[in-house]
This record gives C-alpha cells, sequence and structure tokens, in this order.
C-alpha cells in the first residue's frame, strides 16, 4: 500500500488506450489531489501495479491486446491486490459488460462517457473502505497475536501450546513420527522472588525464556510458557535422543545467563529442572498423554536433586533415565 501516512496522497493507476481520456481522468483526480499513473493497455498495468501498488485502479473495459476484463482477473491472483479496489470504467447502456465487470471481481464501476462527480465520489469512497479494510486486517492480526503469545516473556502463551501441541500430535500420528516435548521449571524460583522480588523474578523469567527462545531452532518447533515459572518445548519430528541434547543445551543456555541466585539449594546461580517425553503417537489417541508423561519426568528431576534434565521412557515405565547436567 502506498498511502498509509497520511501526508501521501492516495495513488491511483488510470489504464484507458485513448490518450484523451487518460489525460481527463488524470486532470480531474489531480485536481482532488490524487496522484496519478497511467497504462495504455491491461499488460502494461498489471506491471505498473506491480511495480507502483496503486490503491485504486480505474480499468477501461474495452482495450486492444488484453481488454479490461482479463486485466482484471489477472489482477485478482496477485497477492498484493487484496485490498485494491478495481473501478471498471464500461460503455454506456452495456448491460453484458457491467456483468462481465463483476464476474472478473470489479468492485464497482463507472460508464462512458463519465459522469465526473460520480467518478469523484466512487474513487473517494472506494479508497476509504480499503484503507479501512487494511486498517482492520492489521488490528486483526495484532490481536491474533496476542491471544497467543505470553504478554511478559513474548513466547507462546498456553492456549496457543495446547492448540499446537494437538495440532502436531495429529500430525506426527498421521505420518507415524516421533514427537517429544520438554517441559522446563525454574529452580527455587518462589525463594529467588522472596529474595530479589518480584520484578526481578519477571526479569529472570523474561532472560530464560530468551535463552530457550535462542537455542530452539527449527521453524516447528514450538517454545511457550506453560505456567509460571513453567516452559514447554514441542518438538515435532524429534526422537528422545534429538530432544535430550536440546534440553540438556537449554538447561547449559541456562546457566551461562549466570543470574545469581543466592537462596538456590543447588547453585549460586538461577538453574532449571527439564523432564523429556517422546511418543510416536498413536492414530486417535489424546495428547494430554505425552504432557502427562514430560511432567511425570519433571518431577522426578526435581526429586532427583534439581538442575537436571530427565527423560521418559515409555517402554521401561515407571523406569526413568537420569541425564546429570551438565552434558
Ligand atoms: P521448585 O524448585 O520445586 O520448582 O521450587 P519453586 O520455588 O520454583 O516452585 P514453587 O512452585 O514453590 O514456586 C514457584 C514460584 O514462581 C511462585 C510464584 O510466585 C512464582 N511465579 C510464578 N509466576 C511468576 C511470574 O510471572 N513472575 C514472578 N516474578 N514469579 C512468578
Ligand atoms: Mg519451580
Amino acid at each position: 500500500m502506498t498511502t498509509i501516512s497520511p501526508e501521501e496522497p492516495s495513488l491511483v493507476l488510470i489504464v484507458d488506450d485513448e490518450p484523451f481520456i487518460r489525460m481527463q481522468l488524470r486532470l480531474s483526480l489531480q485536481c482532488e489531489g490524487y496522484r496519478t499513473v497511467e497504462a495504455q493497455d491491461g499488460r502494461e498495468a498489471l506491471t505498473i501495479f506491480q511495480q507502483r501498488r496503486p490503491d485504486i485502479v480505474l480499468l477501461d473495459a474495452i482495450m486492444p491486446d488484453m481488454d479490461g476484463f482479463d486485466c482484471c482477473t489477472q489482477l485478482q491472483c496477485l497477492d498484493s491486490s487484496k485490498y485494491t479496489p478495481i473501478l471498471m470504467i464500461t460503455g454506456l447502456e452495456d448491460q453484458e459488460s457491467v456483468d462481465r465487470a463483476f464476474e472478473v471481481g470489479a468492485i464497482d464501476y463507472v460508464t462512458k462517457p463519465i459522469h465526473w462527480p460520480v467518478l469523484r465520489q466512487r474513487v473517494k469512497r472506494l479508497i476509504q473502505q480499503s484503507q479501512l479494510q487494511r486498517q482492520l486486517e492489521a488490528a486483526n492480526q495484532e490481536l491474533q497475536r496476542l491471544v497467543t503469545i505470553d504478554e511478559l516473556t513474548q513466547v507462546a502463551n498456553r492456549r496457543r501450546f495446547e492448540e499446537y501441541c494437538a495440532q502436531e500430535w495429529q500430525r506426527m500420528a498421521r505420518e507415524q513420527l516421533p514427537l517429544s516435548l520438554i517441559l522446563c521449571d525454574v529452580d527455587f524460583f518462589k525463594s529467588y522472588n522472596d529474595t530479589y522480588g518480584h520484578q526481578a523474578g519477571d526479569r529472570c523469567l523474561q532472560a530464560i525464556a530468551k535463552a530457550i527462545k535462542n537455542t530452539v531452532k527449527r521453524p516447528a518447533d514450538l517454545v511457550a510458557r506453560y505456567g509460571g515459572e513453567e516452559f514447554a518445548v514441542i518438538l515435532p519430528q524429534t526422537d528422545a535422543e534429538g530432544a535430550l541434547v536440546l534440553a540438556q543445551t537449554i538447561c547449559y543456555a541456562v546457566s551461562t545467563l549466570a543470574i545469581p541466585h543466592n537462596n538456590s539449594q543447588v547453585s549460586s546461580y538461577v538453574s532449571i529442572s527439564a523432564g523429556i517425553a517422546t511418543e510416536i503417537p498413536h492414530p486417535n489417541s489424546d495428547f494430554q498423554a505425552i504432557i502427562a508423561a514430560a511432567d511425570r519426568a519433571l518431577y522426578q528431576a526435581k526429586t532427583e536433586g534439581r538442575d537436571r534434565v530427565q527423560l521418559y521412557n515409555k517402554q521401561s515405565s515407571p523406569t526413568i533415565t537420569v541425564y546429570p547436567f551438565p552434558p
């Protein structure tokens, strides 16, 4: 879009094979304060559209070579044309052209000879409408971001975690591939808050979230804040071995933050414990199973002494393999 800033006038692409009509349109629109750019046929219009991203297109229906209808059809295929209104200029009383104009995606039409006050009002209204649509789309995207992101740490929130875990569980069940889940919990975080204050606690959680996020590299992996001081990492197509290496790397990354914690009973710095579960999901099974397994491994990591990673081993359940940290 070329007119986000209010200072910059909207850009109108005028497409007509008759130079005289183009001139009339140009002068009329420039009088209204618009910027204009011109094309003399459909093909040129497509090129200029992509180069200049106009706010509206005035498109003559009848032109040699590629006419307005074909051009309109092709414009609809461009991603960048999503909110750009196309106003077709058709012959007077030409019912068929009017019908075709709407069929190929024009938002409205004016007839020749052009009734200038009508044209001015339509152009103004259509540009306002498309700007409102864009603002609405941006607001919706922001809303979508807000309902899926944890405000404090800027990683995915619990809601997004549940949604993504369910989705990837289904996908791995279809493809019969392993899904791994790491649950991380900060050690002695209550006493961290008690010692350094709640705001320092918040900053600590932010730093830990960032460290986890920086460690997790694949696009399909998801880092989420699962609860107060608990983080979850969903790893599609990852076996236990891979998840174990990653969990150890996460613990190491947190330890290298070197956030002092004088009242931790396991380290002089803030540490985390992690539980890992890996499953090739059965079709129609419930994804909550992997959360329960990872939670169990995490509990075991805590009771075994904290500052460590534990892997839930389904085959030899309830045995849990212990991997002390650092790797
Ligand atoms: P453990 O090693 O067994 O995990 O002990 P812990 O003290 O970390 O666990 P506990 O569940 O007793 O305490 C968790 C603390 O985390 C208590 C709670 O106030 C704090 N907490 C949860 N969410 C937040 C938050 O958003 N900000 C801050 N600053 N603290 C939080
Ligand atoms: Mg804790």
